[in-house]
Formats: C-alpha cells, structure tokens, sequence
C-alpha cells in the first residue's frame, strides 16, 4: 500500500480529521476543487436537516506549499457547525448527560457497539458510525482525485435506482459514456441521468418521507481513462477488484458490490460473458465489456464499471421494534434528526473511495516519490504497450 489514511471525528464532536500520507511531491492541488467535493457530498434530494445547517470546508494544515505537494502527510480539518448546539452534550469534560440512546435502531451499529464496547449510552456509538465521516472520505478522495486527474482518469458517478423506482438503463448507460456525464449527473437533484426516473425517485422519496420511513438504492460508478496493468494477478491483497469492493464495502450503508455485469452473469455461458477480443490494424479492442474493465484483478484498459447497492438508511422517523437497554422493555427504536435517503450523496463518497484505491494501485505502478518520475514512468510504460 502506497497511500494510507486516517480519519478521526464525531458528528456532533468540534469536527473532523483527515491526515492522507504517500501522495507525490509536486502534485499540483486546487483546493477550491477539493472543497467542491465536499459541496457535491452534501448535496441530493432527500436529505435531513443538517446538510442546511452545514458548509463542508476542509482547512489545510499542512502538507501543502504554493498550490503543490510537499510530499509530506496532507493533514486537515472540518469543522462542524452544529457543534456549538452539542458542547455541553458532547463535552470532552463535565457536561450534560442529555439526548441519551438506549434504545438501539435496528440495522444501525447501535446494538453491536454498546454491547463491544460496553456502553449504555449508544449516543457513544452513533457520534463515530455517522455517515458524518464520509466527509472526511471524500476529502480524501479528493486529494487522490488530483493526482488521477493529471493523468486524464476521470471517476463519475450515477444513481440508478432509489426503492422500487429504476432507470431506464437504455438512456442512462448511453448517457454515463458522454463526456459531460458527471455534470449531468449533479444536476439531477438524485443524481439520476434519467429525466423520468429523476422525478419518479423525488416522487417515492416525499411518499416515503411522509410515511417516515427511509429508502436505499443502487449507484454506479464508472472509472474511465485507467490504464492496464494497476493491481495484480500475483496475490490475493493486491487484486484491485479486492480493493475496490473492501473500500467501497466500508462506506456506511453500502451492503453490496457488483463488477461490470456483476451478478446477471450467472445467467450467461462463459460464451456470452467474456469480453471478446479484436485487433483493428492499429489497437486491440473489445466487443463488450462485462469484466467491468477487471480482468484477473488487474484493469484491463476498458472502463471500471461498478455497482453498489446502498441499505435504507436505519433512523425512521415511525419507529421499528427494539428494546431499551437499561430496563430491558420492549419499546420503540430511538428516532433523532436523519435523512430520507441519501444514495445521491452516497454516489460521491463511493467515486472518493475508488479515488482512493485508483491513486493507490497508480503509485504502486509508478512511484510515488515526485510528480515527474511518475510522468516518465507512466509515459514509458504507455510507450511500451502501445496504449
Ligand atoms: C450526515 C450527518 C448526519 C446525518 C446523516 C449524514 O447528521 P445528523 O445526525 O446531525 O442529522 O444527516 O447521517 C446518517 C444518516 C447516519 O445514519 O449517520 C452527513 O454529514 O452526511
């Protein structure tokens, strides 16, 4: 592994911590672009009361001299604004025992937590579980966005179903292969590239918040421009389709991942599923691409294509069944501020971590001590596979 990361932070707490070690001295950075990730993260239809409340802005600690790398550990924070409502609750010394959670949601990392980490108050749990900390993932993924954008890899991300509702994936995968798709896909407000299915989603999105319940969904993301040959077939940690699905797995909610064809696979002869291969006097080229441009946990050269399935988000504002903890009654789970959904937000934080994982892999491929060897690396590494 070439880059590490650490992210630290409450959701109600003074705010969030990223520090990213590993990428290339010289790297140029625009942190306008990197704070415009965390615009897009909050942005999506659907979601609760503290996107208004919050303007996600990373401030830089180190790590960075006149717009370019150092080289040394990008360090940086977040501050949430909603802590000045949550000090005394939240304090790191006397405070109020207030706003207290015993009573778990089920689905939520309440249970499992109080019971590992022996606490009764499961507001101790949540602070950290939060999809807060996406932020943090995002900024992240942002700084490893920097570096895949100077070598032209472009990551974008569409919705393609919300609950019952899904696409028409006709038009959207036409659509996911233009040049303007990621603009498209911000300005749906469920980041859906399908105009119909866009208002059906919003639609079933207000039905289910008036019955307070939550919907989850499916997102795809597309990596395109990667070259062949990051990851490798020679052992099981460094198979990039591995990676991809552990980083993509570890985004809260996210209860699936599919490569390319994925699971309809099943259904076809190796005939139909294999990626046949053509050579037309100047390239080698594909007559399809169900690998999702993974082949032997290396990419192949096509587009990375991924799915993931996000779960309905657990906090319902008409309750499930639990029981509190302390007394040991059947009661109703524990309800607090959440969102209806929040798959649109979920898109970006899931290009953040195949960022991740890309900017990785391309390090390990081409060094990472500073910008200009990778160049010359990579661009002699192109010259000899005739890319
Ligand atoms: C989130 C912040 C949270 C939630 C949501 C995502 O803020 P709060 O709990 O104060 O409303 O809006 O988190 C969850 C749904 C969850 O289950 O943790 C954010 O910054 O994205």
């Amino acid at each position: 592994m070439k880059i590490r990361f650490l992210t630290a932070g409450e959701s109600h707490g003074p705010g969030l911590v990223g520090i990213i070690e590993g990428l290339p001295a010289n790297l140029p950075v625009d942190l306008k672009r990197v704070n415009h990730e965390l615009y897009r993260r909050q942005q999506g239809y659907g979601r609760g009361g503290r996107m208004k409340m919050e303007r996600d802005q990373v401030e830089v600690l180190s790590g960075i001299r006149f717009n370019k790398t150092l080289g040394s550990p990008i360090s940086f924070i977040l501050r949430n604004k909603d802590w000045a409502n949550w000090t005394e609750i939240m304090s790191q010394g006397e405070g109020k025992e207030e706003r207290v959670i015993t009573r778990p949601r089920p689905g939520h990392a309440d249970l499992p937590g109080a019971l590992k980490y022996d606490f009764d108050d499961m507001r101790n749990v949540l602070e950290r579980s939060s999809a807060r900390e996406t932020a943090m993932r995002v900024a992240v993924g942002a700084f490893c966005k920097e570096l895949l954008y100077h070598f032209e890899i472009q990551i974008i991300s569409h919705v393609l179903q919300i609950g019952p509702v899904k696409a028409n994936m006709d038009v959207v995968q036409e659509m996911a292969l233009r040049e303007d798709a990621l603009l498209k896909a911000d300005e749906s407000p469920v980041r859906c590239l399908d105009p119909q299915a866009s208002q059906e989603m919003m639609a079933f999105i207000r039905r289910a918040k008036k019955e307070g319940d939550t919907a989850g969904g499916v997102i795809q993301i597309i990596a395109k421009k990667v070259p062949p040959g990051l990851g490798s077939h020679v052992h099981w940690d460094r198979k990039l389709d591995g990676q991809l699905a552990a980083a993509l797995m570890s985004i809260q909610a996210v209860k699936g991942v599919e490569i390319g064809l994925g699971f309809k696979g099943a259904q076809l002869p190796g005939s139909q599923f294999h990626d046949e291969m053509f050579y037309d006097g100047s390239k080698l080229y594909r007559n399809r691409n169900n690998a999702g441009g993974i082949e032997g946990g290396m990419s192949n050269g096509e587009d990375i294509v991924i799915q993931i399935f996000m779960k309905p988000i657990p906090t319902l504002m008409k309750p499930l069944h639990s029981v509190d903890l302390r007394t040991k009654e059947n009661f109703l789970a524990h309800k607090e501020r959440s969102d209806v959904t929040a798959v649109p937000a979920c898109a970006v934080v899931a290009e953040a971590a195949v960022a991740q994982v890309l900017a990785d892999a391309f390090c390990e491929k081409f060094g990472n001590d500073t910008i200009t060897d990778m160049e010359s690396a990579f661009n002699r590494y192109k010259e000899r596979i005739k890319l």
